[in-house]
């Protein structure tokens, strides 16, 4: 896919430098634009959040806010049902607005968190419109034309970029903090996790449900259920997303597929189990790691207490280590519960946790597109 050949103006550009590029070009190069032009972003762009009421839309804003990033404006984008609604940003009310294909016109950067379809339909217009949209959904995850980025990990893929960069799987993003740090001491093979995923990862009216039935069980009344296939309240449920046909879920599978893009390690094995549990916000990862080269817990431990963006949570001598109520609205993920593994060589037991609102949907969103004004 090729974003960029029939836009007709870049992002900080002049008019004329954006005429040169985005319609004189494409016609001298046969109408279709194969090459790269290099992209100018605007330092203080016209920021649209697409998605702006749901809760990722929400943390988007105020991350943007919190992280005081150089918004020119702010244009928040939403369905028909949420139109007329005002948020507040920087102290100022601002009206949703309803999303039509022409909502991106002079607009510099769009952050998704719509869902799958409306991604796959107003993401392309809005890069043909000349913006970059940093998406939320799967949607174009495995495109090879789509980075899909954590900064700490991959903040150079946002560089090549052809209109729209994707944000990845909030499970995934989590588990790659720690992972990733170990891997580039020790060399990843493989992992075996499972994830304890908070109800927010699926909605506001995910929420509502867990808030219900506990209510509900509390006070002996039967259990309404109208989110999740089973009783959430004092319950798992080991399924999150659908089943595929190898018995594994969507969800389970991308540990796999969008780690082996974010590392840049084609050759990385996951096998996950998801599991939805009865918390508010927040998921947890345990992970059972193997490596190349020998691992010793000195070195795991002073290279995690190095990485960016992660807290290190280890002292089990005092009941200390990571917890979903404690990472909550918190910004770094935490790991803790490192020990060698008794059943791998080269082994690597950890857990990790963090907030999926934020740097498994929001703020990494928000972080790779701080990267497109640097
Ligand atoms: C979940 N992966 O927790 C989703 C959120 N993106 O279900």
């Amino acid at each position: 896919m090729f974003y960029h050949f029939d836009r007709t103006r870049v992002a900080g550009q002049s008019e004329s430098e954006s005429f040169l590029v985005g319609t004189i070009l494409p016609r001298l190069t046969g109408g279709r634009f194969l090459i790269d032009y290099p992209f100018i972003m605007n330092r203080n762009p016209h920021v649209a959040v697409v998605g702006a009421t749901g809760a990722v839309g929400i943390e988007m804003i105020k991350t943007l806010e919190k992280r005081n990033f150089p918004v020119g404006k702010l244009t928040l984008l939403a369905s028909a049902r949420s139109a007329g609604k005002q948020l507040n940003f920087k102290g100022q009310d601002i009206t949703v607005q309803e999303l039509t294909k022409d909502s991106f016109a002079g607009i510099d950067i769009a952050l998704f968190s719509a869902g799958g379809s409306i991604s796959k339909e107003f993401a392309p217009i809005a890069a043909r419109a000349g913006c970059v949209v940093v998406d939320n959904s799967s949607a174009f995850r495995q495109d090879p034309d789509v980075p899909l980025v954590v900064p700490e990990i991959n903040a150079a893929d946002v560089k090549k970029h052809k209109g729209i960069i994707a944000n990845p799987n909030c499970t995934t993003a989590i588990t790659l903090m720690a992972l990733y740090p170990l891997h580039q001491a020790f060399g990843v093979k493989r992992i075996f996790a499972s994830s304890y995923q908070a109800v927010s990862g699926t909605g506001a009216k995910a929420i509502e449900e867990l808030e219900r039935q506990v209510s509900q069980v509390v006070n002996r009344q039967p259990v309404t259920k109208e989110v999740y296939p089973h009783q959430i309240a004092f319950n798992v449920l080991p399924q999150v997303d659908s089943f595929l046909p190898s018995g594994y879920t969507k969800e389970e599978m991308k540990m796999e597929n969008e780690g082996r893009k974010i590392m840049h390690h084609a050759a990385f094995k996951a096998s996950v189990t998801c599991v939805r549990v009865p918390v508010y916000r927040s998921h947890s990862i345990a992970v059972s790691a193997e490596f190349e080269k020998p691992v010793s817990l000195e070195t795991a431990r002073a290279v995690l207490k190095k990485a960016p963006g992660l807290d290190v949570v280890d002292e089990p001598a005092n009941q200390k280590y990571p917890m979903p109520l404690f990472t909550s609205e918190k910004y770094n993920c935490e790991v803790g519960r490192l020990r060698l593994d008794c059943a791998l060589d080269n082994g690597l037991c950890f857990w990790v946790s963090g907030d999926q609102l934020l740097k498994g949907a929001a703020l990494n969103a928000v972080q790779i597109a701080e990267e497109l004004v640097k």
